[in-house]
């Protein structure tokens, strides 16, 4: 077959590299995606025309289509995901290994003729922004329509990579096939030596959209690593004072801790004249500037948010994003075409269609939409959408947030006492699990950075590359550790969360500032109860103070779990850290 006819480009990387794809996979067909309207149109009639997508209500959700995915293919595969380096430390003991040239052989067996019958997708994509120096280019070979028209929204596509790429030879050469979509054949696996990734035997977003998860944080750690930058797990929010000021702030929180729902958040009634601009929601890379600060920039154009648990309390701007042009994955679908899942705003409806395909009934055992359904919608959507959020040069960064879900030992907000602090408040972080990764729910994991799935090589020398870039920095942002989750004797939420939070954001834009009152403890700086605004807040000064105690006997159990996971991480752990160990310790008197 000839697959150069309709190439949009002339770069003969590129084209070699097709070619021996196209040689390995063998499909029927080769469409080189331009990312224009009119392909998006042909693509979508196609997915509806093979049954990968499902037209919705056109009047209710222009532009909405509903997708369903094979049932045992519903969340990312940690157990499943590889990082490939010529040496197995460099991976690190929290990531699968496998040998680059056993993993090639392993994989090339299963992509060997995978794509007969199909269609093979070139989506050439930049993770970033156009025409600026800190995006890269990647290259995803598909045999998913559904991938193909997600990556549309999550990436920028098209022939506006091909015109960044140019002639060069700088691009992430990306794999993807669903081949037969059985778990015994589906590896992701990642080359950061090679800038190559190879996604088998899966269509879900975190494991095959290859920009996101796997481009934007995994090779790119490495990346940053070796060139001097960071790509983290990261939201990027603006929060704007009633001055008019304008703090930049990016946070870091495991799966399912309200990440999206934080990056949007609208201020309550009674917190008069602020406002918050969503940059991103998900992945921030990070550089130094020229002025010695740390800017930040979203790599994404769209928005892969979890759909159970959105309404218009927890999260009104994304309920307005995804009113069009949305691609919906494992939601239930009501009579009338539209959507729904648990946790949505309204009644619940009588009956509708679920995430499998079966009739659904409240009175059904299983749940209507998957606990990890998803909707994929452009960032432009958002109405908190910040005007700065395509600046090339990014935005630059006041304060780091750093969180999960802790019961009891987190306060609800903490600042590291300085960068170097900061980095091992941030290795230390723990959450409960939750849905997005496939695995028990509800258990504690540690979870450094919010990067243990995502970092793409030994955590010990990614702990090395965040303390190296904070003596590089002049003006390095003031870290801190927040908690929504903390809760009562009753078990139940001490902090009512959402939009509220933006009372904690106050104290730490504050803080940011040089403004905000602190009491210094062993934990690090906390605000007294004063320094949090309750005005219209039905939470007693009690249960604030008790959201900003601290309990000694669990803390003596937190250092030993601290303890025993730096010990889990090896030699590489930087001494720095243990050093902050044991000073936190003997602070604590412990
Ligand atoms: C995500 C995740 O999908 O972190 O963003 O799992
Ligand atoms: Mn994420």
């Amino acid at each position: 077959m000839t697959v150069v006819a309709q190439a949009g480009t002339t770069n003969k990387h590129v084209l070699l590299w097709i070619e021996e794809m196209v040689k390995l996979c063998k499909p029927d067909r080769v469409h080189w995606c331009n990312g224009s309207e009119e392909e998006k149109a042909e693509l979508l009639k196609e997915a509806v025309r093979v049954g990968d997508f499902e037209a919705l209500n056109q009047e209710k959700l222009p532009g909405c289509y509903l997708h369903r995915s094979a049932p045992n293919d519903v969340a990312r595969t940690e157990h499943l995901t590889f990082i490939c380096t010529r040496n197995k430390d460099d991976a690190g003991p929290t990531n699968n290994w496998m040998e680059p040239k056993e993993a090639y052989q392993k994989l090339e067996a299963i992509f060997d003729g995978a794509m007969r019958g199909r269609t093979l997708y070139v989506v050439p994509f930049i993770m970033g922004q156009p025409g600026s120096p800190f995006s890269k280019v990647g290259i995803e070979v598909t045999d998913s329509l559904y991938v193909a028209l997600n990556m549309r929204i999550m990436t920028r596509m098209g022939s506006v990579a091909w015109k960044q790429l140019g002639d060069s030879n700088d691009f992430t050469r990306g794999l993807h096939s669903k081949a037969d979509l059985n778990e015994n054949r589906r590896y992701i696996c990642h080359f950061p030596e090679d800038n190559t990734i190879w996604s088998v035997g899966s269509g879900y977003g975190g494991n095959a959209l290859l920009g996101k998860k796997c481009l934007a944080l995994r090779i790119a750690s490495w990346l940053g690593r070796q060139e001097g930058w960071m790509a983290e797990h990261m939201l990027i929010i603006g929060v704007e004072d009633p001055q008019g000021e304008v703090t930049y702030l990016t946070g870091a929180f495991p799966s399912q801790c309200g990440k999206t729902n934080l990056a949007m958040l609208i201020p309550p009634a009674s917190q008069k004249g602020y406002k918050v601009w969503t940059v991103g929601d998900d992945i921030a890379w990070l550089r130094i500037g020229p002025d010695g600060r740390l800017w930040a920039t979203n790599p994404e154009a769209g928005f892969f948010g979890v759909a159970p648990g959105t309404n218009t309390l927890s999260n009104p701007n994304a309920m307005a994003t995804i009113r069009r042009d949305t691609f919906y994955t494992n939601v239930l679908k009501k009579p009338d075409g539209t959507v729904w899942w648990e946790g949505m705003d309204g009644e619940t409806p009588r009956e509708g269609v679920d995430w499998r395909g079966n009739r659904w009934t409240p009175d059904s055992k299983e749940k209507g939409a998957h606990p990890n359904s998803r909707f994929t919608a452009p960032a432009s959507q958002c109405p908190s959408i910040s005007p700065q959020w395509e600046d090339p040069k990014g935005v630059p960064i006041s304060g780091i947030l750093f969180g999960g879900r802790r019961a009891k030992v987190a306060p609800l907000v903490v600042q590291a006492r300085n960068w170097q602090h900061g980095v091992f408040v941030a290795a230390t972080m723990a959450s409960e699990t939750t849905a997005a990764a496939t695995g028990k729910v509800g258990v504690i994991r540690r979870d450094p950075m919010a990067m243990l799935p995502f970092c793409g090589y030994h955590m010990g020398d990614y702990f090395s590359h965040w303390l190296a870039m904070g003596k590089r920095l002049a003006n390095p942002p003031k870290i801190f550790h927040v908690n929504w989750f903390r809760t009562g004797e009753d078990g139940k939420f001490l902090w009512p969360g959402y939009g509220e939070n933006l009372r904690a954001l106050r104290w730490v834009v504050d803080r940011c500032q040089g403004r905000g009152e602190a009491v210094e403890n062993p934990i690090g700086f906390l605000p007294p109860a004063s320094a949090i605004d309750r005005t219209g807040l039905s939470l007693t000064e009690e249960a604030l103070k008790a959201l900003l105690s601290i309990d000694r006997s669990s803390w003596e159990e937190e250092l030993q779990l601290q303890s025993e996971f730096f010990h889990s991480l090896g030699e590489r752990v930087p001494q720095a850290l243990w050093e902050e160990h044991a000073a936190l310790s003997k602070r604590l008197d412990l």
